[in-house]
């Protein structure tokens, strides 16, 4: 039989696809009602397609084909995350600038992502870097800014020294302990693995920390994400619920503590302060022993359990008794209230520092079942009950911090740990913040005619290139028309892809970022498909943009993302497949569909696998496999034709078709149902069981049998969304209308439960007559398993005369010596 030339076929098909625009959103009035939006995360301008990238796209691909087929209204768009630090490094390296780069990579990427055979709505291409993409960032830093959803201050911010940048808290990759108590000193830059270190600038925020419960409490409705992305957020924006303690400090006043212990109380020994906390800078001034500590801590980035005493001491509000008053470094500065209420007996860290500066330890709470404790050599942390706690005595942890709560200094405090987002970078492949800095009125906002403040042309420097753009910067206030300079920093790119989905939805739309009606009409996006390293920035950041927007007045949808998939990671000997860990494989090395057929074929989406030379020439033969069945027919035909030999075709099913036709049947509900679910490697082997079967359906005479030929058509249809160049050709070759790209999608021609074949009457050797009970196995058209009369299993052998039509499966069962094949 004949091969199926991948090479040859995908420019052909490219080109007709593209011709006929097939992949452009239906719009107008014939356009179907019932929309779906897929989107799969736009890639970063790194270089070229690796792995991730097609194992993610061929998901939405697959899915986009499929709901455009099952007759939605599809939008399938594609765009380009083009600006950022790396495009900048690779610009440094290879001594251009990060524009060329970067559009040099988008075209590498468009023309991978085309052989691919991905279908996208190219009219809808966006592209960050372009000036008509990012002066709609400036347009809604200015309309955030009009709606205090921006802050400039001076804050201390994680810095790399490499690349000379500043870092998000996200950016820096810290370990678990750290991770868990927002702390990030200490931790290594998410690009380069330098240790941060920091620094304290005017930097510009969008104050996030607004949205924090509506974030965190919208999370619990969002059942079409992973379980595992929706707990990282959770834990990301880390909401504690607990109390304020406030204790009096001698001359200085009122130091409020925040607890999730509030049970804990009586047990306080010390209170510690953060060395960033207020009053310690004040402290600091007349105590030199405080001065020298920040001193030696200022630099250090693991401070440990060192400490300082200060001479101050502290009113404990349930006891009024007087504790000491310590600096400490555990204690961190932008956590609660960057102080504490040192519990020795209750807690690990306050225990080993109480070691550590001899301090005393006194037990509080002791377990409701009477076992004992270590106390007080270790800690003892979970809840009990309570002693030593006045009128509290005797109550459980749990109602203790109820009623706790009552009493005066006590409040009830709700901490997160989510910061505000801190948008500016010290970098120049950004969007410039569209802010001009006068002597006279300080920060004022470029205003909407001025848009977009363009960059200015690349030049290498060793710090931010816009600093030193001197013709640049130079700049008229707008408010007075005095002389100002420009900002310079750039925006944090996550602010680019933050509403990208939304710029899809009406490209070209000039008076706003996105046409409002439009986007009412599309949000959210039904699937969107990433990986799972976008668990909390991206995700999180998508979301504040959305319900910003949306009490900016510009938007109806408060979640932009109705089902998340997180494409698992494909595995090549054990390490994820990445360029940089050099062990990509090109993606034509097999041919690009054979490529998709595999990714799509080894695992469910979410699951990771290992890329196997075998497995992908599994794909590969059974692409040919189906190439070489339908080929074998549409020859086998022809030939017929030509010497005379034809019988009339056939229009209509005969009876013994019927058994075929329920595995058609079968098979198209059941890969119906695969593709609902995402389950592409199921809807693959099914495919292939289907296939197996129809190839034995050749050896009837002739092979034009109605059944088998719809089969055929069908088996091409339900491939369409996973191999569409093969189906394509398939399709041609079968001599079917149109394009199965906008082919409909296979119905039943009867409910599968309509078939009667499982019931009949079967003539066993001994001559007497049956009822079978049940069919075990009819997966083959000839040979069938039932049981017979209880528990005899049989295997019978179809016959075509039967006498009743419906009664496919009637024929006679063969005892086992006595079997004997049928043709
Ligand atoms: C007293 C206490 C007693 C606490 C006890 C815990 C157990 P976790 O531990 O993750 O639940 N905390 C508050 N502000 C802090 C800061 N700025 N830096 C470091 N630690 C701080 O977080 C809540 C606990 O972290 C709080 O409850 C507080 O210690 C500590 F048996 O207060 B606890
Ligand atoms: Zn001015």
């Amino acid at each position: 039989s004949r091969r199926y030339d991948h090479a040859r076929v995908t420019e052909y098909w490219q080109h007709v696809w593209e011709r006929e625009g097939v992949y452009e959103t239906p719009s107008g009035a014939e356009a179907p009602e019932d929309r779906t939006y897929v989107l799969g995360m736009f890639p970063y301008t790194s270089g070229s397609l690796h792995m991730g990238h097609i194992r993610n796209y061929a998901i939405t691909d697959a899915h986009a084909r499929y709901r455009r087929m099952a007759g939605d209204r599809v939008l399938h768009p594609m765009g380009w995350d083009a600006f950022g630090l790396p495009a900048e490094n690779a610009a440094y390296e290879r001594d251009t600038d990060p524009e060329s780069w970067t559009r040099s990579c988008i075209e590498r990427m468009r023309d991978d992502l085309k052989e691919m055979g991905f279908g996208y709505d190219w009219s809808r291409e966006i592209t960050t870097c372009d000036p008509e993409y990012y002066q709609w960032n400036q347009w809604l830093f200015t309309r955030f800014l009009d709606n205090d959803l921006v802050e400039y201050d001076s804050a201390t911010v994680n810095w790399c020294p490499d690349c000379e940048t500043v870092l998000a808290d996200a950016q820096v990759e810290t370990d678990e302990y750290e991770a868990a108590h927002g702390h990030t000193a200490g931790g290594v830059c998410w690009r380069c693995g330098t240790a941060v270190t920091q620094r304290d600038l005017d930097q510009w925020f969008f104050t996030i920390t607004d949205y924090a419960d509506e974030l965190y409490d919208g999370l619990d409705d969002l059942e079409g994400w992973p379980e595992g992305v929706r707990d990282s957020q959770r834990n990301w924006i880390g909401r504690q619920e607990g109390a304020g303690v406030t204790f009096d400090v001698d001359e200085y006043g009122e130091v409020s503590a925040f607890t999730t212990r509030l049970d804990t109380v009586y047990g306080a020994t010390y209170l510690a302060l953060a060395p960033g906390h207020d009053l310690v800078s004040e402290l600091a001034e007349t105590d030199d022993d405080v001065a020298a500590y920040l001193d030696e801590v200022a630099g250090t980035d693991d401070a440990g359990l060192s400490g300082v005493a200060t001479d101050l001491t502290a009113t404990h509000p349930f006891t009024g008794e007087r504790i000491p008053v310590y600096v400490a470094a555990y204690v961190l500065d932008d956590v609660g209230t960057g102080a504490v209420m040192g519990v020795p007996a209750h807690n690990e860290r306050d225990h080993d520092f109480a070691e550590a500066h001899d301090l005393p330890v006194s037990q509080v709470v002791e377990p409701v079942d009477g076992s004992g404790t270590n106390l007080p050599d270790d800690p003892y942390t979970e809840d009990g009950m309570l002693t030593s706690s006045g009128e509290y005595d005797g109550l459980a942890s749990t109602a203790a911090r109820e009623r706790l709560l009552d009493h005066d200094g006590v409040e009830e405090a709700t901490t997160y740990r989510l910061r505000d987002w801190l948008i500016s970078r010290q970098r120049y492949w950004g969007t410039p913040i569209p802010i001009v800095h006068c002597p006279d009125c300080g920060a004022v906002p470029v205003p909407d005619e001025d848009l977009p403040v363009e960059l200015p042309a690349y030049v290498q420097t060793t710090g931010n290139p816009l600093d030193a753009a001197e013709e640049w910067k130079a700049t008229t206030c707008p408010d007075c028309g005095g002389e100002a300079t420009r900002e310079t920093d750039t925006m944090d790119t996550f602010v680019d892809s933050s509403w990208y989905f939304l710029r899809f939805l009406s490209p070209h739309f000039d008076d706003a970022p996105f046409d409002q009606q439009t986007a009412d009409q599309w949000l959210p996006v039904d699937v969107y498909v990433g990986g799972e390293e976008h668990a909390v920035l991206h995700l999180l950041y998508i979301r504040f943009f959305t319900r910003a927007l949306a009490d900016l007045g510009l938007l109806d949808e408060r979640e932009p993302v109705e089902r998340l998939i997180n494409q698992g990671t494909v595995l090549h000997s054990g390490e994820k497949m990445s360029k940089s860990a050099g062990n990509a494989v090109a993606p034509h090395e097999y041919g690009a569909e054979t490529t998709r057929l595999f990714v799509l074929s080894a695992a469910h989406p979410a699951q990771d696998f290992e890329w196997t030379v075998k497995d992908v020439s599994t794909a590969y033969e059974f692409q040919q496999d189906i190439y070489g069945m339908v080929s074998d027919f549409v020859d086998q035909r022809t030939r017929r034709h030509r010497s005379q030999e034809a019988r009339p075709v056939r229009t209509e099913s005969e009876p013994h078709d019927a058994y075929l036709e329920r595995e058609i049947d079968r098979t198209i509900a059941a890969v119906t149902e695969e593709y609902d679910r995402f389950r592409f490697h199921r809807v693959v082997g099914e495919l292939q069981r289907f296939a197996r079967l129809l190839r034995r359906y050749e050896r009837y005479e002739p092979p034009y049998l109605f059944a088998y030929s719809r089969g055929l058509r069908v088996l091409t249809k339900l491939l369409a969304p996973i191999a569409p160049y093969l189906a394509e050709e398939l399709w041609h070759l079968l001599e079917a209308d149109g394009l199965v790209a906008e082919a409909d999608w296979p119905e039943s021609l009867r409910d599968v439960s309509d078939y009667r074949i499982e019931r009949g009457l079967v003539r066993t050797t001994l001559a007497d007559v049956r009822d079978i009970t049940e069919v075990v196995d009819i997966s083959d058209p000839e040979r069938i398993e039932l049981v017979v009369a209880e528990d005899w299993k049989y295997e019978a052998y179809r016959t075509a005369q039967s006498a009743d039509p419906d009664a496919a499966i009637v024929g006679e069962i063969m005892a086992d010596e006595s079997m004997q094949a049928h043709g």
